[in-house]
């Protein structure tokens, strides 16, 4: 077992350092190594595999001028990072993953995948679009017995019902573990800022075993809760933001470290960063296989259609978490959340009362300033309402 760190490190630690604990993986327990790019991945399949998954999301500029080489200039800048630092040879997670998981999200995401396929074996789920079909589930399902079919002959391994079930078990105590850290948030003032609870989440992606992702998730929950009953109990809260829309990694300086600079605190998140993606868990009394379809079918991102569900995961949040404010964040191009921004808008403003500041943006700092700008006078307004 590699040594655990010390502490929670930075996302840019974790990144870096999880680099060396991939080699050593690869190089000195003949791990194999599975790409991923997406919360819908069943990754207990992969680890039932006896392989392990990292995250091969872009969240940087790097990369994005290479892409254009391939795709067109109007893709969402996740999807331009991603493949320009795999195709540009950028990316050492790239580059010792042996294999490619992903699934048909978004048409940016599945057309890409194609062009990926040159460079790396890729194996594309077919993801259903609608979740309340029966024929979603069936489809769905059958996609779990195709990938567990193409993780067995790519490795050379047999995935047993047994593999599985304690690779579900393991996963669903860190969802567990997880949506403890995420709750901090619901302490009122929270003792934890939104960038670094961000940070935590996506540098836990580069801890490559679950036993060591479990352990350093609760001890940090632990640390937050002492710093609570020493330093915030019983303090004013500053105002409370929930985030939703696509993936922040690549904008939380501009727009989560923004907010917190200027006198909001992010208590929540209503995206992957955040419990929509973990707070259900897989169900370990049916077969695997369609527990793991249930499950990840059930996950609401704007791909779906309908996808009422999100609109009932903000509700619950903004008041289990006492949001004062919302921050919707739409990635330049990412179709699927600007079209949901209309009925997300309406819903939260209209219908829950709750004020919210709706962002398009991209990878790139040219817009900081006046994304500040608007942030400050939302903040200036949401103070003015406490
Ligand atoms: S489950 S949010 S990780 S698809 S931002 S690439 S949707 S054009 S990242 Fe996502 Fe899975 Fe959904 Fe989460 Fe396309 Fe939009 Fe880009 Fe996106």
């Amino acid at each position: 077992m590699q040594d655990l760190p010390k502490r929670f490190e930075t996302y840019s630690e974790a990144r870096r350092n999880g680099f060396l604990k991939i080699r050593d993986l690869k190089e000195q327990a003949g791990k194999h190594v599975v790409g991923v790019f997406c919360s819908y991945t069943p990754v207990e399949l992969i680890t039932a595999a006896g392989a392990v998954y990292v995250s091969l999301c872009g969240s940087s500029e790097d990369g994005i001028a290479e892409a254009e080489k391939y795709l067109p200039n109007n893709y969402c800048p996740l999807i331009k990072s991603s493949y320009g630092l795999a195709v540009s040879d950028s990316c050492p997670y790239f580059y010792f993953s042996d294999m490619i998981v992903a699934e048909t999200t978004c048409d940016g995401k599945k057309k890409m995948y194609e062009l990926m396929g040159r460079l790396k074996p890729t194996h594309v789920m077919a993801l259903p679009h609608n979740p309340s079909l029966e024929s979603s589930e069936n489809l769905w399902l059958s996609e779990m017995y195709r990938l567990k079919e193409a993780l067995e002959s790519q490795f050379n391994v047999v995935i047993t019902d047994e593999d599985l079930k304690a690779a579900i078990h393991q996963k669903n105590l860190e969802r567990q573990a997880m949506v403890k850290l995420y709750e901090i948030g619901k302490l009122k003032p929270s003792p934890i800022r939104g960038y670094e609870l961000n940070d935590i989440v996506s540098a836990s992606s580069f801890i490559f075993t679950g036993e060591q992702r479990l352990a350093l998730l609760e001890e940090r929950r632990q640390q937050l809760m002492s710093d609570y009953e020493a330093n915030y109990k019983g303090k004013a809260s500053p105002p409370r933001i929930l985030i939703t829309g696509c993936p922040v990694n690549g904008v939380s300086d501009k727009v989560l470290k923004e907010i917190e600079l200027q006198g909001a605190n992010v208590v929540a998140f209503e995206n992957c960063s955040g419990p929509r993606t973990q707070s259900d868990l897989v169900d370990e009394t049916i077969d695997p296989y369609k527990a793991l379809a249930q499950r990840y079918l059930g996950i609401s991102c704007s791909v779906m259609s309908p996808n009422p569900k999100r609109l009932e995961t903000l509700a619950s949040m903004i008041e289990e978490y006492q949001i004062d404010g919302v921050v919707e964040v739409v990635l330049h191009c990412c179709h699927t959340f600007a079209a949901e921004s209309f009925g997300v808008k309406e819903f939260v403003r209209d219908k829950l009362g709750i004020p919210i500041l709706s962002i398009t943006t991209d990878y790139s700092m040219g817009d900081s300033g006046q994304l500040a700008t608007r942030i400050g006078a939302f903040i200036e307004m949401l103070q003015l309402n406490l």
